[in-house]
């Protein structure tokens, strides 16, 4: 067949390396940019493929996030603006895969497993962080599309986000919103609006925000953005690309990670900043108090001041619906503690990585996700979000009521839905610290972080250690569970955990306690478990103090 010829002529020009096997990971494929050529080719086949199956535009993203610039990577999205199912991350990874000769076969396959009629059009959204990789990718990703005769609609610079946006404003015809980046601009910008007129008297110290653009494509978007917002608010924007190195000592994943403020932030006493990543789909926030200490606002405290929020707002508009929210091991004890015994919402954990939180959200009339990253959102439910539309159009709501409604209204319209974006988030927690009329410091008081440490061990493979119980206890290998169970006793307010990576080939360690050395020590005893008991190589795990 035709197109199968032309698959095959411009596939040589993206050939395999013979040899190299990489797997569609928790985020999509990532590694050196330059082994992804192959990559983004045969991903413009498969999302082709994909499109033609659901009869619905797919997205396909270039972007490699918080990781180094020379690093890239590719993400699919599905027709809602979600990730791609399971089933077709292996075909991912079985295409990626296949050497050079046996590319059409494995093409053929998927047709064939899927039942995929190759008559019907496909349509693609290509989208590109700010990488200098990223343009030649990119162009990878519109050959391979192009090549099985779907069409293209290049977006070129966006944040992650924004083309999940998209792609979900095109499947659902329009009515999640337009699928441009001004349409993007617009809907938020006027949700934003009238949720800060609701805030009465905010000064212009109240409307300022340090933003620290990971030197990638949110500083971008942020530029694009501010007229939008018309002062209401006030971006201090620093790390914007203009020189430094995209997320080298900046970004959300190098503050969160080293609890420390980014390079290039001229920081203020007690003011507000928050940083993104490097594709704009995380933020934590964050400010230095009187004494020079650092206090960082992650997911975790994100999810707490949204879901303080709306639950107040559902009481004021007297609207039974269920809130939860939905956390992973990473999620500090104190917040799950606060969340449960204080503010008495349903709390649930699922594995790290955000289709999982996603879907857990899903089951709840709204569901608010964050990872401890900083990487996040609120699901609404289709029959929450009747329920919030009949009762404003409802005239016998008295008006204290009304101001709820309307307030939840808006701050629907304010969250991208599809997926964490930091834009959006940044704009929800500045509406919201507007409207309670408190300050970061305020926010920061709800309740305060156990003191925490994450460390990474080296083993020989990862895969020994099975997790259950949402990644929270280990199964195998036989013993390390139970070695972690009595390194915790030793320690006040202890918890422990160990997990294999799914972005880097390390085990992660995540400790906490009553105080920073206890944290520390407690790491660093079961790196030192993992160690022995996991096939650990290289150097034994030292003490961090
Ligand atoms: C990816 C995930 C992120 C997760 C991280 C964990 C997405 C879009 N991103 O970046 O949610 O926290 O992986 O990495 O799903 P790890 O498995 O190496 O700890
Ligand atoms: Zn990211």
């Amino acid at each position: 067949m035709a197109q199968f010829e032309e698959v095959s002529q411009k596939s040589e020009l993206h050939p395999k390396p013979e040899g190299l096997t990489l797997q569609y990971g928790t985020a999509g494929f990532r590694t050196h940019a330059k082994h992804l050529d192959h990559i983004m080719f045969r991903m413009g086949l498969l999302a082709t493929l994909r499109s033609k199956k659901t009869k619905s535009t797919i997205g396909v993203m270039v972007t490699a996030s918080h990781n180094p610039e020379e690093d890239n990577g590719v993400k699919l999205i599905d027709p809602m603006g979600e990730m791609v199912t399971a089933v077709w991350e292996g075909y991912a990874t079985q295409l990626a895969n296949a050497e050079q000769d046996s590319l059409l076969k494995e093409l053929k396959d998927i047709i064939e497993k899927e039942d995929i009629d190759m008559s019907v059009p496909a349509c693609i959204y290509v989208g590109k962080d700010t990488r200098p990789s990223s343009a030649s990718l990119s162009q990878a990703v519109l050959d391979g599309v192009s090549s099985l005769g779907g069409k293209t609609h290049d977006y070129g610079l966006v944040t992650t986000p924004q083309l999940h946006y998209m792609v979900c404003c095109c499947n659902t015809n329009g009515c999640y919103g337009s699928p441009t980046v001004e349409g993007y601009y617009q809907k938020l910008s006027q949700a934003f609006l009238q949720l800060t007129q609701n805030a009465s008297n905010r000064t212009d110290d109240q409307k300022r925000l340090l933003v620290d653009g990971a030197n990638g494509i949110g500083a971008l978007k942020m530029r694009e953005m501010e007229p939008f917002l018309r002062s209401e608010l006030q971006v201090v924007l620093s790390n914007d690309g203009s020189s430094g190195k995209l997320n080298h000592m900046c970004g959300a994943d190098y503050v969160k990670v080293q609890q420390k403020a980014p390079q290039g932030m001229n920081m203020g006493v007690g003011e507000r900043c928050c940083s993104f990543d490097g594709d704009a789909d995380r933020i934590v926030f964050y400010y230095t108090d009187s004494k020079g200490c650092f206090h960082l606002l992650d997911g975790d405290k994100i999810a707490t001041l949204i879901s303080t929020y709306l639950k107040e707002l559902l009481t004021q508009a007297g609207l039974n619906l269920q809130i939860a929210v939905v956390q992973t091991a990473y999620a500090n004890g104190s917040s799950t503690r606060y969340l449960e015994d204080v503010m008495k919402v349903t709390v649930c954990c699922t594995k790290t990585g955000v289709k999982h939180l996603h879907h857990a959200a899903q089951e709840y009339d709204i569901g608010v996700y964050f990872e401890a990253n900083g990487h996040g959102t609120v699901l609404f439910s289709k029959a929450a979000q009747k329920q919030i539309q009949e009762l404003l159009k409802d005239s016998n709501t008295n008006d204290e009521r009304k101001r709820a409604v309307k307030l939840l209204e808006s701050t629907i319209n304010l969250i991208n839905q599809t997926v964490g974006d930091a834009i959006s988030d940044m704009l929800v927690i500045e509406a919201v610290l507007a409207i309670r009329g408190m300050s970061v410091q305020d926010w920061d008081a709800i309740y305060t972080d156990l003191p925490n440490r994450q460390l990474k061990v080296t083993v020989s493979d990862r895969r020994v250690i099975d997790t259950t119980d949402a990644e929270r206890r280990a199964v195998t290998p036989e013993g390390l569970q139970d070695a972690i169970d009595s390194l915790v006793k030793k320690y006040k307010s202890a918890r422990s955990f160990v997990r294999p990576s799914g972005t880097e080939d390390v085990v992660r360690v995540y400790a906490e306690a009553d105080t920073q050395e206890n944290a520390d020590s407690l790491a660093h005893e079961v790196s030192l478990a993992v160690y022995r008991l996991a096939g650990g190589v290289g150097d034994e795990p030292k003490p961090l103090h």
